[in-house]
Formats: C-alpha cells, sequence, structure tokens
C-alpha cells in the first residue's frame, strides 16, 4: 500500500527548520482552541498594521459572513514593498525569466516601488479609484506583478483573467464585476508562439461599453487595433506620472480581488478575498510550508491568472520579503529541460509546480533532468491536482536526487491558501498524501448522510471553522456563496473533494466530487462546458464529464446530440472543439467528442452522468442500476460508438 510507504524528515534538516513536528502539533493545538490568540501573534510576526484591530475575529461562519482583525487598517502594496525598503532595497525582489533563454531581469525591491507606484499614478490619471475593479489580462510579465501590486495599493480590486481565455470568456468576467479600466499587453508570447492579447481585449470589449481605459504594455513589436480615446500606451502613461504613489489605508475587511472560478452550475463565479486575512495567511503558509529561508530563491510555475500565482509568485513570498521567480514561459521550451536550466541559471532553492507538468515532463525521460545540475535545490512542491505516487517518486528520486523534501499542498482559489500540506523538514512524507492540515485548519470526512467520520475513513472533505484567507463572498451574489459552500452541509464549509484520512491521521485528497473537471490542474464546470458547445448551431444537447488522462490528470468527454438532419463527421468533431477553445479557451478543448443520438436521462429528463463517466472511463461492465432510465437502449448505442483511446 502506497500509504505504508513513509519518508521520514531527514534529521539534520530538520535542526535548520523553522520549527520542528512537537512545535506543529502545539502550535496546531492552539491554532484551533486559542485561534483569536493564536492569529493575532501570527499577525504581529508576518504584517505590518498602519492601526491595530479591535477584535480578531467577528461573523457567522456557517452564514460566510466573516472578518478577521476587525477595523485594522493595512496596505497590501506597503507590506509587500515599502516595509522592505529600509533593509532590502538592493536586493532582487522579482526574477523574470523570459520565453527565450536569454531573457531575463532582476527587479530589486526599489524599481518594484517606484514601477508599482508609477502604476498606480496611471490608474488614478484614469479616474481608477478605491473599490473600483480592474481587469487585467496579461503574459507572465512583471507588469502583471506591477499591475496587480497598483491595484492594492490605490484599493482598486484586481480581477486578473488568465492569458489563456477567449474574448467571451474575458467579456463575461468584465460585465459581471463591471470593470472599468483594462491592463494588457500587445501580444503574449509562450514557447515561441505569439498571443494576441490585446486583440482578445478588443473583441471582448465590443460588449463592455463601459470600460473607459485600457492600458497596454508594448510586449513585443507587433502592430495591434487602437482607439484613441480609450487605449493608452504604458511606457507613455508612465513617463507622464510621479514615481512615488501614497499607500491607501485600507480597512482589512475591504476587497482586495476577485478571481473567478468555475463551480458545478452556471457561470463561473467571482470568488473574492479580502485584505488583512488573505494576506496574513499567504504569507505565513508560505514561510512554514516552503521553510522559506532569508536570502533563498522560490520559484512557482503557476500562472498569474489563477491562485497559486496570485498567492504564491506575488503576494505570500513579497509579503516575506523573499525574491520569486516569475516565468513568461512553458516547460519544453526551448527543449524539455528548460525548467532545469532556469533552476541552474538562477540558482532556485525552492521550486512549485504541478503533477500534470511533472507527469509530461516525466514521459519524456530522465535525460532532460540529467543534463541539469539542480545543486541549489532544496526543496520541492506540487500543486493543483492529486499527484500520483509515481509521479511523486519521480520527481523526489530524478529532480530532487533524494535529498528534497516534496510539500504536496492541497487547497483552492477560495481558500485563498494552503489548508492541508506537510512542511518542510517538519512532516514525514507519504508519496501522494497531502499529510495534515495548516494551522487553523479544521477538516473533516462526512459520509454520504452528513455525519462525521472518525478516525481513518473516506468522505466528502468540509473544514469546520473559518480561516483569515477564507472567501467572503461571491461578487455581486452572496447567496450564490453560502449556497456553493455552505448549504450541502450546514455549518460547514464544503471544498468538492472527497478524501481519505488513514490511520496515521494523514489526508490522501481523491478528486472533484461535483461537476467539476480538473485538466491539468485547471477547473472547468461541465455545465460551462455544456452551455458553450449548445451555442453552436448544429448542437442540439450536450453532455459533458471527465475520465482519467495519463498526463492532464483528467480530460474532457463530450457527448453531443446533433440536431435533426445534420450529419456527423470528424470535420465537425474538429469544428466543435475548436468552438470550445474559441468560447472559453484552448486549455478547454473536449479532448474527445462522441456523438450521441440520444443522452441516458430519467424519466424526469435528468441526464444520469454516472452513466456517462463510466462509458468514458471504459467501465461498460459497471454501469451500475439503469432502470431508472426513460430509455435504456441509448446505453447501448453509446457504448457500440464509444470513442477508443
Ligand atoms: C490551488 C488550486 C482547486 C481544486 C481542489 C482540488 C484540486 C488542488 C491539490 C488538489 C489534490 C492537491 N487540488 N491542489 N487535489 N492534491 N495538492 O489548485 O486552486 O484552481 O481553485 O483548484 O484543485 O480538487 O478542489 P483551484
Amino acid at each position: 500500500m502506497a500509504e505504508d510507504k513513509v519518508y521520514p524528515v531527514d534529521k539534520e534538516r530538520a535542526a535548520h527548520s523553522l520549527i520542528n513536528i512537537d512545535d506543529y502539533h502545539r502550535l496546531y493545538q492552539q491554532s484551533i482552541d486559542q485561534p483569536d490568540i493564536f492569529w493575532a501573534e501570527q499577525a504581529e510576526k508576518f504584517v505590518g498594521f498602519f492601526e491595530p484591530w479591535s477584535k480578531v475575529f467577528d461573523g457567522e461562519f456557517a452564514k460566510a459572513q466573516v472578518a478577521w482583525f476587525k477595523d485594522a487598517k493595512l496596505n497590501v502594496s506597503w507590506n509587500c514593498i515599502d516595509r522592505h525598503l529600509p533593509q532590502r532595497a538592493d536586493q532582487t525582489a522579482i526574477i523574470w525569466e523570459g520565453d527565450e533563454p536569454d531573457s531575463s531581469l532582476h527587479i530589486t525591491y526599489r524599481d518594484l516601488h517606484q514601477a508599482v507606484c508609477r502604476m498606480a499614478n496611471v490608474l488614478k490619471a484614469r479616474g481608477v479609484k478605491k473599490g473600483d475593479r480592474v481587469c487585467i489580462y496579461m503574459p507572465m510579465i512583471p507588469e502583471a506583478a506591477y499591475a496587480m501590486l497598483a491595484c492594492t495599493r490605490i484599493g482598486a480590486v484586481h480581477s486578473v483573467v488568465f492569458g489563456g481565455f477567449s474574448p467571451d470568456a474575458i467579456r463575461d468576467r468584465i460585465q459581471d464585476s463591471d470593470c472599468r479600466t483594462v491592463i494588457t499587453a500587445n501580444q503574449g508570447v509562450r514557447g515561441g508562439k505569439l498571443i494576441p492579447l490585446k486583440h482578445n481585449v478588443d473583441k471582448a470589449l465590443e460588449q463592455c461599453p463601459d470600460v473607459h481605459s485600457v492600458i497596454v504594455v508594448k510586449h513585443t513589436e507587433a502592430d495591434t487595433g487602437w482607439h484613441a480615446e480609450r487605449d493608452v500606451w504604458y511606457h507613455e502613461a508612465i513617463s507622464q506620472v510621479d514615481d512615488q504613489c501614497p499607500a491607501e489605508v485600507m480597512d482589512a475587511e475591504d476587497a482586495l480581488f476577485i478571481l473567478y472560478t468555475s463551480g458545478s452550475t452556471g457561470k463561473p463565479k467571482g470568488v473574492l478575498h479580502s485584505t488583512a486575512g488573505y494576506l496574513l495567511q499567504a504569507a505565513m503558509s508560505h514561510k512554514y510550508i516552503f521553510d522559506y529561508h532569508e536570502g533563498e530563491v522560490f520559484w512557482c510555475t503557476a500562472d498569474v491568472g489563477w491562485v497559486t500565482g496570485h498567492s504564491y509568485i506575488l503576494y505570500g513570498p513579497l509579503c516575506n520579503g523573499a525574491t520569486t521567480l516569475m516565468f513568461e514561459g512553458v516547460p519544453t521550451y526551448p527543449d524539455a529541460s528548460r525548467f532545469w536550466q532556469v533552476i541552474d541559471k538562477h540558482h532556485v532553492n525552492i521550486f512549485y509546480t504541478a503533477p500534470t507538468a511533472l507527469r509530461a515532463l516525466m514521459s519524456l525521460g530522465d535525460e532532460p533532468v540529467k543534463s541539469s545540475s539542480r545543486a541549489s535545490l532544496r526543496l520541492l512542491g506540487s500543486v493543483g491536482e492529486p499527484i500520483n505516487p509515481e509521479a511523486w517518486e519521480w520527481y523526489h528520486k530524478v529532480v530532487g536526487e533524494e535529498r528534497c523534501p516534496i510539500v504536496d499542498t492541497w487547497w483552492q482559489t477560495e481558500t485563498g491558501s494552503t489548508m492541508i500540506s506537510p512542511m518542510a523538514g517538519v512532516t514525514d512524507l507519504k508519496p501522494g498524501s497531502a499529510t495534515l492540515p495548516f494551522f487553523g485548519v479544521k477538516p473533516e470526512l462526512l459520509d454520504a448522510h452528513g455525519k462525521v467520520i472518525q478516525g481513518a475513513g473516506k468522505g466528502n472533505l468540509v473544514i469546520t471553522q473559518s480561516w483569515p484567507s477564507q472567501i467572503r463572498t461571491v461578487f455581486g451574489d452572496h447567496q450564490r456563496c453560502v449556497d456553493t459552500y455552505f448549504k450541502a452541509y450546514p455549518g460547514y464549509y464544503f471544498t468538492g473533494d472527497s478524501a481519505r484520512r488513514d490511520k496515521d491521521g494523514y489526508y490522501w485528497i481523491i478528486g472533484r466530487v461535483d461537476d467539476v473537471i480538473n485538466v491539468s490542474g485547471h477547473r472547468l464546470g461541465t455545465a460551462e462546458l455544456e452551455s458553450a458547445l449548445v451555442l453552436h448551431p448544429k448542437v442540439a444537447e450536450a453532455a459533458v464529464v471527465g475520465y482519467p488522462h495519463d498526463i492532464k490528470g483528467n480530460a474532457v468527454y463530450a457527448y453531443v446530440t446533433l440536431m435533426t438532419g445534420i450529419k456527423d463527421s470528424d470535420d465537425l468533431k474538429k469544428e466543435l472543439i475548436q468552438f470550445v477553445a474559441d468560447e472559453i479557451g484552448a486549455f478547454a478543448k473536449p479532448e474527445i467528442v462522441q456523438f450521441a443520438p440520444g443522452l441516458p436521462k430519467t424519466r424526469s429528463g435528468k441526464i444520469m452522468r454516472r452513466i456517462l463517466r463510466k462509458i468514458a472511463a471504459n467501465e461498460i461492465d459497471h454501469l451500475g442500476d439503469t432502470t431508472t432510465l426513460a430509455e435504456p437502449s441509448v446505453v447501448d448505442n453509446l457504448i457500440e460508438h464509444r470513442v477508443n483511446r
């Protein structure tokens, strides 16, 4: 059994860790039993406040009404930059590694201060005020970090939209949170390919008449469409403003950012995080989980368009005065040794990536890894989806040469920061297990009747008490926040994941139990994919499920019923796949489309996804009860025409 395999903490390393396992247990217990005392101490350690709080925690968890560090005043960009200037103005804050291996930059905390102040002044000059929402649709370039920090500096709420999203997806997100300002670049570059970001924004804005300003970074030499009354070049705008901009005094509970994420129903939700609690927990988890030591280079390979990029490229590391690496490219360009070359080039000490990248690289053999030294590496991390024990072992043996612990960090956009994870040099590891809860996090497993499972067992993963970086609301729809996360099991936050707990209390995340598919660590809602497919004029109905995929973890299998009289063909399959890419983004493309004359439905008309999942996974011997189907024969047809992979 995988769970019997234990990699104990290296004794020598443990001696240099920030804390040891006894400290962990003691502090953990305090964090659960006396959260006010625990979090007050941590807040004083990790965050600078302009004014103190009147109360550490206030509110009602079950109603998703929580406030942390009530009445305290602070500013996130001040914490991430200004606070460090007396000691580390000349220290590198951000190492930027471009798509091409010969392009990189070192940005010091002093440089960062200037760049963020200028960007903040540009926003102000365009009329952006505290509380206004700003959409950021950027490649992985330093200006993306400047833009995010500039928003926090003036109290504007950023909504970063991943650069892989389509114009329609951008439009929906801009409209939902009523952004009037967009920050983008003319083009992005990834793996040698150009991405027409400004062009996508222009298309999106055809249906967003309220957007008055688009700030455009000139990242490549390419021309772009231009709307003189609306668009400004970033390089021109910053030359006209001052490089000093006071940090706005923000309340602990003021909105910090919105980040859209897919759920089981309807349109993506704008997850809203607030200021103090989010910053504290991002910084604190970065320090403890990665055992971050002064002067180390930390590299999180996520995109800033996802929550991992927010918390562990930007806010956690910078709040701790760390050196954080930002990479524009992809793991396989110019070749499959790129990650490891970058580690050598910049002497990376801590490397944090996703299982899907590891599996893809693992399939290319050990040679590209072994062509690098990786001598600087001290610690490895994993995030985004369950890491299978094979990938874990490869990461440990080949990449880390058995000397680097791996922290498998489980968390979500909604949780803001890591919830279940080993701490490097503290926790004994088991390949494939996210191990133990972080400070202040009290998970439980619930059975099918909603009863708490004691000891070892398997069930739906819930969290039982508030933590500082928890989601505050779904932008513009608090009821949706309550319904999505706090309704299934009253009194608990429901994660949407199921998990197993072993005899040692270690957690093993199994995966989503709702209609969310985790493809290469990206969350896709089946509802979103189905709505995209049925927009196509030839599609009558669509049902989408996930199935296990060697590299992506899960992939999308779409069953499509065509309009009467439309003939199916391979070309039409390709057209539908491209259609989804245009509607949502290329990362959402179905791997498989199967034309289905009918879909399995109950007599009340509900699609039985359970059956579709089994067919997609080729588990046709275990279809379960099909007697409630309105037309059992449709299943035979689906099995007969199943697409073999
Ligand atoms: C941080 C992030 C959240 C979903 C989550 C779960 C899956 C994330 C994981 C993991 C197993 C891990 N997930 N980390 N599953 N082990 N270490 O990825 O946020 O994009 O919101 O996705 O990802 O299913 O519910 P987000």
